[in-house]
């Protein structure tokens, strides 16, 4: 069990923590001298049946507030330290304010130093506290009264401490894992070992890691806890880890770093919260107020926007978004204390509801159901309630880093919901089943209302296809769907047009009539096609009606215009793309050059050079000096080739 001391300066933490454990943890030369604590104490007592209570001494001081919440993060219970004489003091409350902004699971209240008064004074004391503590995570907590001097009330508190190490049920949170440093130093021999505590998962021996900070692995090559070489510590542990790996040091390895496991998201510098602040703020925390956040070990400046762009009253709670200075990993569920832009004032704090939070909310509304939604605790009802409104679906590796859950048990929760995975370009989504048939069906609607609209055309483009659909509907999640209908049968691609399978472009007797006669020079099988001039010498029609046509046919998606004079068949295009693939798969990196194509196609040297700047047009093709690469299928582009 973890413990941490928290109290006003010189309310006698330290001397409580020694008449304890028999350990002073004030080490520094400057806290001998000064009788302060500045930096972060840490002690140990073992019990019989060799349960060890682990004690974090925090500084009381108010310069050093910031060691005191580095030391609190992660523990099982506070000792609220106040001094009999003193009573409640200005640390006092911001130390409890911290403790309850951080959810410290429980503790105690100890009033020290009773030898000074009468036990009057100390019930009086033991009073205000009370009051003091009524509806924080010290409200109703067990009150003690000792005297580390006489040791009064001492062998009383380590009674209460066994007892309640012996009844802990600790919620251990699983997932990866996550460490936060908050001592690097080099042991001679042994290298790189730095002290923290474990937040999350588990740590063994021999596990290769990563620095939060710097991205760089390590490898832990001992673990100690309590003075003692252990094989694992598990989420609420103190220990100390010696590590391996290149370019780490106690000079780049400090306070604040993270290690963690290797799932582990990308690191985030906007993060989606829940913003509380304190009751006892003289004003409402406005838009873009500069903070300084405290996250773990570390802490870092940035600025709170509210989303609602209502500012949170004193002791009120409300969504937030930190953006911050610098991309940090943190996730759900942590919580952080917020402190005013000098560092001087504790202001509030936050509970992480999403660590990626869009640069651009789009939906201001949607996102913030989305964020109402996500505030559930538990990762499979989040889960389902994301999907139950989110019709764009969840990415369910995001879903995963914000957790610091395996990919594995994500996919597992997607399963029982009975969600769909769809692969897109920008990676997997998952939704609910009806969403994705409403999108298909949108889909179909739109094509549809085309058809029906312009009945000569062949059809839509897929881009103006997806454009049709309400704006919230088009992303890449359409176009997925797409690819499914036209796999399905349900939508045709027909060349470089979408229609559905019932459809045939319609033309009124004039057009059709001479689309008889220009159709038998401009068929699927025309890798070579008669110039617009020759044409209309060949069908002796005037140039420009000519042209009117073409145009008009490759409007309405019957032939599609590679060059000023040359007109193409879709399905003749698409062969002259697959060609195109074809040749660059098989030269691989190296690319084509336009001589090989035109051997490849036999469509001689003029007509290559325009075939394949119009590929490099439309995204088929790269060009790089003088050779091609094929960038896109030319499938997904121009259609199959019809056999
Ligand atoms: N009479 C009396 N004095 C005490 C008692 N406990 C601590 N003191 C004295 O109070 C002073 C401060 O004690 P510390 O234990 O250093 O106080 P602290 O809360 O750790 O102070 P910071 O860490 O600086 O916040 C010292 O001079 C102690 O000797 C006690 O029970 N009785
Ligand atoms: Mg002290």
């Amino acid at each position: 069990m973890l413990i941490a001391t928290a109290g006003h300066v010189d309310h006698g933490k330290t001397a409580l923590v020694r008449a304890l454990t028999g350990v002073d943890t004030d080490r520094l030369p400057e806290e001998k001298q000064r009788g302060l604590t500045i930096d972060l104490g840490f002690a140990y007592l073992r019990l019989d049946g060799g349960r060890v209570l682990g004690f974090v001494d925090v500084p009381g001081h108010e310069r050093f507030v910031r060691n005191m919440i580095a030391g609190v993060p992660a523990i099982d219970r506070a000792l609220l330290v106040v001094a009999a004489d003193d009573g409640p003091m200005p640390q006092t409350r911001e130390h409890l304010a911290i403790l309850d902004l951080l959810a410290v699971p429980g503790g105690a209240i100890v009033i020290s130093k009773i030898d000074r008064v009468d036990a009057a004074r100390v019930a009086q004391v033991g009073e205000q506290v009370r009051e003091l503590a009524a509806r924080s995570v010290l409200d109703g907590a067990p009150l003690l009264a000792v005297s580390a001097h006489t040791g009064d009330g001492v062998a009383g508190l380590r009674a209460h401490l066994e007892q309640a190490a012996g009844t802990l049920a600790r919620h251990a949170p699983g997932g990866g894992l996550r460490f936060a440093v908050d001592r690097s130093f080099s042991v001679h021999g042994a290298g790189l070992v730095v002290t923290g505590a474990v937040y999350a998962g588990e740590v063994r021996v021999g596990d290769r890691l990563m620095l939060a900070g710097s991205a760089l692995p390590v490898r832990v090559r001992g673990i100690e806890m309590a003075g003692r070489e252990v094989g694992a510590a598990a989420a609420g542990m103190r220990c100390a880890l010696n590590l391996a790996g290149r370019a780490v040091d106690a000079r780049s390895v400090r306070r604040g770093e993270w290690l963690l496991g290797a799932d582990a998201g990308p690191a985030s510098a906007r993060i989606d919260v829940r913003l509380r602040v304190l009751a006892s703020e003289a004003r409402a925390l406005g838009q873009w107020t500069p903070v300084h956040v405290h996250h773990g070990a570390a802490f870092i400046t940035g600025h709170v926007t509210l989303p609602a762009g209502k500012a949170i009253a004193p002791g009120e709670e409300a969504p937030a978004q930190l953006v911050l200075v610098r991309p940090i990993t943190a996730v759900h569920g942590e919580r952080m204390v917020l402190r005013d832009a000098s560092g001087q004032r504790t202001l509030g704090g936050a509970l992480v509801v999403d660590p990626y939070a869009p640069r651009r909310a789009g939906d201001r509304a949607a996102r913030l159901a989305l964020l109402e939604a996500l505030r559930e605790p538990d990762a499979q009802s989040a889960l389902r309630r994301a999907l139950a409104i989110a019709a764009q679906g969840v990415d369910p590796q995001r879903f995963a880093h914000a957790r610091n859950l395996a990919p594995e048990s994500v996919r597992a929760m997607l399963r029982t919901l009975g969600a769909r995975s769809v692969h897109t370009r920008d990676g997997e989504r998952a939704l609910l089943p009806r969403d994705w048939q409403a999108l298909c069906e949108a889909l179909l609607a739109a094509l549809a209302v085309h058809h029906e609209a312009q009945p000569e055309a062949v059809g839509l483009r897929e881009s103006e296809l997806v454009r049709a659909l309400v704006p919230a509907a088009r992303s890449t999640l359409a176009h997925a769907a797409v690819d499914e209908l036209v796999r399905a049968g349900s939508m045709v691609r027909d060349g470089v047009s979408l229609r559905l399978p019932a459809h045939r472009a319609r033309l009124s007797a004039a057009d059709e009539a001479l689309w008889a006669r220009v159709s038998p020079h401009l068929h699927a099988a025309a890798l070579k096609p008669l110039t617009s001039g020759d044409l209309a010498k060949t069908l002796e029609l005037d140039l420009a009606t000519l042209l009117a046509f073409l145009e008009g046919c490759a409007r309405r998606g019957l032939l599609i215009r590679v060059a000023a004079n040359r007109f193409f068949h879709p399905a003749a295009l698409a062969r002259l793309a697959r060609h195109a693939q074809a040749l660059s798969d098989d030269r691989g990196e190296a690319g084509f050059d336009a001589r090989s194509y035109r051997d490849a196609t036999g469509i001689g040297r003029n007509l290559t050079i325009d075939v394949l700047e119009y590929f490099d047009a439309v995204g088929l093709t790269r060009r790089r000096g003088e050779v091609r690469h094929t960038i896109r299928s030319s499938e997904a582009l121009f259609g199959a080739v019809p056999s």
